[in-house]
């Protein structure tokens, strides 16, 4: 099994969840310490998605627990190590602090939105 921590489109209820539906097993809410949240928009963007990146503060989101067959279709997805690069985090959850795997930010936050919250969603 792997533990994905997604804090965007791959969340319950967002837009690309659907591509991990049939891999899902578990989910928990989590949140990463060390992490800042932006929102991108525009900028000849298919639709919007927000960026994870390393700063001051808290991101919340999700622990996915997957089969592992869903990690390279969410590199792909991703574009792992073009537009974000997979590494290990550590999410706190209700049941404790977990290792997961997370997608950082690698592109330009030019024009981005910060999200004081940490929190990203229900965008259309
Ligand atoms: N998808 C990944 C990274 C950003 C995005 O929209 C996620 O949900 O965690």
């Amino acid at each position: 099994m792997e533990r994905v921590f997604v804090y965007g489109t791959l969340k319950r209820g967002e837009r690309n969840h659907a591509l991990v539906a049939p891999y899902l097993h578990r989910v928990l809410p989590g949140r990463v310490l060390g992490y800042r949240l932006f929102h991108l928009e525009g900028g000849g963007r298919p639709y919007p998605y927000p960026a994870m990146v390393p700063g001051e503060g808290w991101v919340e989101g999700e622990v996915l627990f997957l089969d592992p067959e869903a990690l390279p279709l969410l590199d792909e997805l991703e574009e792992e190590g073009v537009e974000y690069r997979r590494v290990r985090v550590r999410a706190e959850t209700p049941e404790g602090p977990l290792e997961a795997w997370a997608y950082l930010y690698l592109g330009d936050l030019e024009g981005a939105r910060p999200l004081p919250s940490g929190s990203w969603g229900g965008y259309p």
